[in-house]
């Protein structure tokens, strides 16, 4: 018979890999699974994007990895894991892409988190301490938010990031868009948390500024009106995600002001209401694009817009109607990107069945944006498509674009005045080096 010894001291190392640089946003998946460990576990945190993982030089002695993997980085994540696998070190992975791909991850880990992991995590560990660890874990059901503990931030590096604190109040969303990972991985659902239980934790933070990482802050009306209430008094400055759908009406746009937000990242994706609906994008009408911008304005809330090229309406006219639209509503940053079939969205398995998808698993690549689209667009080639996606990168971070979209007219707000300028020249270079000379700097075994 053989005896099990379980693990007493156990040590436990958690990772967020990073395939190159990337925004210095603190994680949170792993500041709450910390705080669902047992008291005695020992957990130790790196983020490779601020300190570089070398896997020969730098794997610790501990009884278990978790690495948190995206799409993105699931590459790295795998190196990682094969690594500390070869030390004979077990490795769990969990997260958006393990969940998508569970048997692509499993050949690169001992054990694999399909989903949220609240719930199985404390058992996870005490498999770990028996030696017991089963190949797949999957909680039944979703988290119930009210039993999300506070985070342990304080396994965070505490110097690298931005100076915010990032904080979450919901999972899920409400709307069910063609191209995106969410519904697969929440389900139908969209759950928040007790408002109490947030102001509880907006209190203790460390930062004046925050960022909600919710897909959609604004999703459910009743919801968020309490919450912006709620974060009236407690004096702190936000940035979020928002959908269109929930600032149609000044008074929200007002409220959401009074709260503390100061920019939001909205998904405008295309002026075109044929490829919305194509979609499912069914939340957003060009036609109240420019009405919402300017109420968002009015209240000194900067935007972020975000474009994605690549829909099956899109010909090559649409670099330059979508540049020019964001240049005359002076959005503050624009991010442009090709669209991508991720793992498991109804997008990818559709250009797939439509035998347009030209690189499949494309993100086992070695440097995957040197690729992309990794789909055959409908109305122009993949080679115009990436031409033209450069173009507006260029055109909307040139230097007589960041002028024009200067808001002279209102009154001064911070990112107004203070650091319009600064992160304009910020993102001009990141144009310069990134995305038109494609010099991005990929980790590797032999940085
Ligand atoms: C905040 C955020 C960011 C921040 C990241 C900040 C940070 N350091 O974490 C920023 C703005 C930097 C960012 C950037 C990007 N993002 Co982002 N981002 C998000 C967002 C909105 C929230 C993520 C989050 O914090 N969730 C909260 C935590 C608590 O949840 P979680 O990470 O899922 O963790 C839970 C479980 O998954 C599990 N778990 C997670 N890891 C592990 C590990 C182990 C071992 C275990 C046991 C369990 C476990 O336990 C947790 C508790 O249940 C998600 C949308 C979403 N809802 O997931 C998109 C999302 C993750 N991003 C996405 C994308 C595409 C990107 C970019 C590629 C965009 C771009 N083109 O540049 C970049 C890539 C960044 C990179 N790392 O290279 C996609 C990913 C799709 C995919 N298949 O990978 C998502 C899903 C958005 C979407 N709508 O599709 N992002």
């Amino acid at each position: 018979m053989t005896k099990v010894v379980r693990i007493i001291f156990m040590k436990i190392e958690l990772i967020v890999p990073a395939v190159e640089e990337n925004a210095r946003i603190p994680n949170l998946a792993f500041p709450i699974l910390a705080a669902l460990s047992p008291t005695d576990v020992q957990i130790s945190f790196t983020d490779d994007l601020l300190t570089p993982i070398h896997l020969e030089k730098d794997l610790k002695e501990v009884d278990l990895v978790g690495i948190n993997v995206l799409t993105k980085t699931a590459l790295r994540a795998y190196e990682i894991a094969d690594a500390y696998r070869k030390k004979k070190v077990p490795v769990v992975l969990g997260g958006i892409h393990p969940t998508a791909l569970p048997e692509e991850a499993k050949e690169h880990a001992d054990s694999v988190a399909v989903g949220e992991a609240e719930e199985i995590w404390p058992h996870l560990i005490e498999d770990v301490r028996m030696g017991d660890l089963k190949p797949f874990y999957r909680q039944e059901g979703y988290t119930e938010l009210s039993k999300i503990p506070i985070p342990r931030r304080d396994i965070l590096p505490k110097r690298g990031y931005l100076p915010l604190d990032v904080v979450q109040v919901t999972r899920g969303c409400p709307f069910r868009c063609e191209f995106c990972s969410v519904q697969n991985f929440f389900g139908e659902t969209y759950r928040f948390r007790p408002i109490s239980d947030v102001v509880e934790e907006v209190r203790r933070l460390r930062h004046r500024w925050m960022m909600f990482n919710d897909d959609n802050i604004i999703g459910n009306h009743s919801y968020s009106k309490e919450l912006l209430k709620a974060l009236i008094p407690l004096k702190k400055k936000w940035f979020g995600q928002a959908s269109l759908s929930g600032l149609k009406k000044v008074e929200d746009v007002e409220l959401l002001a009074r709260s503390g937000c100061n920019s939001l990242f909205i998904g405008f994706e295309s002026l075109s209401k044929k490829n919305l609906v194509k979609s499912q994008k069914f939340q957003n009408d060009p036609s109240e694009y420019r009405e919402i911008i300017k109420s968002l304005h009015r209240y000194g809330i900067a935007i972020c817009g975000s474009f994605v090229f690549g829909f099956d309406e899109d010909d090559p006219s649409v670099f330059e109607e979508t540049v020019s639209f964001s240049i005359q509503t002076k959005l503050f940053l624009a991010i442009f990107m090709i669209l991508t079939p991720y793992p498991e969205t109804a997008f990818y398995h559709r250009v797939k069945n439509e035998g347009r998808l030209v690189q499949d698993r494309w993100w086992l690549l070695k440097n995957p944006e040197d690729f992309a689209p990794y789909f055959t667009p409908k109305k122009m080639s993949g080679e115009a498509l990436r031409e033209g996606w450069k173009r507006a990168w260029k055109e909307f971070y040139s230097f007589p674009s960041m002028w024009k979209r200067f808001h002279w007219d209102y009154s001064p707000t911070l990112i107004n005045r203070f650091v319009y300028f600064p992160f304009q020249w910020m993102q001009h270079r990141f144009t310069k080096k990134k995305i038109i000379e494609g010099r991005r700097r990929y980790r590797t075994h032999s940085f």
